[in-house]
């Protein structure tokens, strides 16, 4: 029957496309990712997320306050202060009211202090620096910065 050999021949022709399309597709495979990167001794490599609280370097605080100038009853004390260039002086208002220490040449600048409230004005300019309390123009202080010894 010359219909069964077309047939065959139609479904081995069919079946060999379809195996060329097949081996056509084989040679470009979807791109897979590469493995991930894995450490030969990940036990052996510790995280350094934290640091030992024991190894904080020391704090780069404030120069060690050379004098205090208490705010007590609307007045500076002591109303004169002498500290060398380069020293800190520290106001703590210990008033109710709020309080400045601000130069009347515009050297420094507490803003207002409230009650218990420390400003420290390290004075690094020699010089008569005469101040008041802004809030309360009467009360009058002076720094006096002497230069610093060599
Ligand atoms: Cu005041």
């Amino acid at each position: 029957m010359k219909f069964l050999t077309y047939f065959f021949i139609a479904i081995a022709s069919t079946l060999l496309v379809i195996l060329l399309s097949l081996s056509s597709c084989s040679p470009t495979p979807q791109a897979t990712p590469p493995p991930p990167a894995v450490m030969d001794h990940p036990a052996t490599t510790q995280p350094q997320a934290t640091t030992s609280p024991t190894q904080a370097p020391p704090q780069p605080s404030h120069p060690p306050t050379t004098a205090t100038v208490k705010i007590h009853n609307f007045k500076f004390e002591p109303a004169n202060v002498t500290i060398v260039a380069g020293e800190t002086v520290q106001f703590i208002n210990v008033d109710e009211e709020p309080h400045t220490a601000t130069s009347t040449e515009g050297t420094f600048n507490s803003k207002a202090l409230d009650t218990n409230q420390t400003w420290n004005y390290t004075a690094n300019q020699p010089g008569s620096f005469p101040y008041i309390c802004s809030i309360h123009p009467f009360m009058k202080g002076t720094l006096t910065v002497t230069p610093k010894k060599t």
